[in-house]
C-alpha cells in the first residue's frame, strides 16, 4: 500500500456518481484514462469510488496512493443534501487504499447522520493507520453563501474537531481571509477544491494565493481531466504547490 502524503495534488474522479456522465467525454468516461493521467503526471493521490477502484485500480501496479471515497449521492437526488456511506473502511483496505474520504454537508437537515457516520469511519480508519480526508461542504437551506470566509473557516474548524487529517474546502471569496481558514483548521491540512472548469490562469492564481497562505495542496478533478492537456496542467499546479 502506498502511503498518503499530506500535501500535494490529488486527482478526484468521483463525478460519475456525483454528477453523472454529463461531466465526461469519450476519453475521460474511462477510469483507465484517469489512471493513465495520474501516473504520467505523478499525482500525489487518486480519489475513486469503489466501482472504478475495483475494476481499474491495481495497487500492485499503480504507484499512486488511492483515497477511497466512502460516501456519495447523485445529482438526481433533491432535498436537503445527504451523502450516505456506500462502502467501508474494510473494503478500502482490501482495495489497497492509502486513505479514506467522506463528504459532510454542514448545515443540512441531515448533518447529524453524516457526523455520526464520519465519526465511526474516522475512528476505524485511524485504528488501522489510514488517514481520513473530509470534503467539508456547508450546504443546504440554511447556508446562504458557502464561499463566505466565515463559512469556509467554520468548515475548516469542524473538520479539525472531527479528527480529519486533510480537509478539502472551497476557495473563500476574500483572499485576505485565506490565512484565517488555515488557522481555523489547526493541525488538519487544508486542500483547495477544484470546481467547474476555469482557465489555467485563473486556477493557478487561486492555487498560488492558497499555498502562500498555508494551504497544503489541491484536490482537483474537472479542471484537469476535462482539459486538452491534463498532464501539463497537473504539472503546473504541482510546481506551484511544491514551491
Ligand atoms: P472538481 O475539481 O471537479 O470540482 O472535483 C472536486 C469535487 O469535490 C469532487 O470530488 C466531487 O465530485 C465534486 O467536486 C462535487 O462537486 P459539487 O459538490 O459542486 O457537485
Amino acid at each position: 500500500m502506498e502511503k498518503l502524503p499530506l500535501h500535494g495534488v490529488f486527482l478526484a474522479y468521483d463525478h460519475g456518481l456525483e454528477h453523472g456522465p454529463t461531466d465526461f467525454n469519450e476519453l475521460n468516461v474511462s477510469p483507465k484514462y484517469i489512471i493513465d493521467i495520474a501516473t504520467k503526471a505523478e499525482v500525489d493521490a487518486l480519489i475513486l469510488l469503489k466501482g472504478s477502484a475495483r475494476n481499474y485500480y491495481d495497487s500492485k501496479k499503480v504507484n499512486i496512493p488511492l483515497i477511497l471515497k466512502l460516501n456519495g449521492k447523485t445529482r438526481l437526488y433533491s432535498g436537503e443534501p445527504f451523502s450516505t456511506q456506500n462502502t467501508s473502511v474494510e473494503e478500502a483496505v482490501k482495495l489497497g487504499a492509502a486513505a479514506v474520504g467522506y463528504t459532510v454537508y454542514w448545515g443540512s437537515k441531515y448533518e447529524k447522520f453524516m457526523v455520526r457516520e464520519f465519526g465511526r469511519i474516522e475512528e476505524e480508519a485511524h485504528s488501522l493507520g489510514l488517514p481520513v480526508v473530509m470534503w467539508s461542504y456547508p450546504r443546504g437551506k440554511t447556508i446562504k453563501d458557502d464561499e463566505s470566509p466565515e463559512i469556509v473557516s467554520y468548515a475548516a474548524r469542524a473538520a479539525f474537531e472531527m479528527g480529519a487529517d486533510i480537509v478539502k474546502l472551497k476557495y473563500p471569496d476574500e483572499d485576505s481571509k485565506l490565512d484565517w481558514v488555515v488557522k481555523s483548521a489547526d493541525k488538519t491540512k487544508v486542500f483547495l477544491a477544484g470546481g467547474k472548469k476555469l482557465d489555467s490562469l485563473n486556477i493557478e492564481q487561486h492555487v498560488k494565493k492558497a499555498i502562500s497562505a498555508g494551504f497544503s495542496g489541491m484536490a482537483v478533478g474537472r479542471n484537469i481531466w476535462q482539459s486538452d492537456n491534463p498532464v501539463e496542467r497537473i504539472k503546473a499546479i504541482k510546481d506551484i504547490v511544491n514551491g
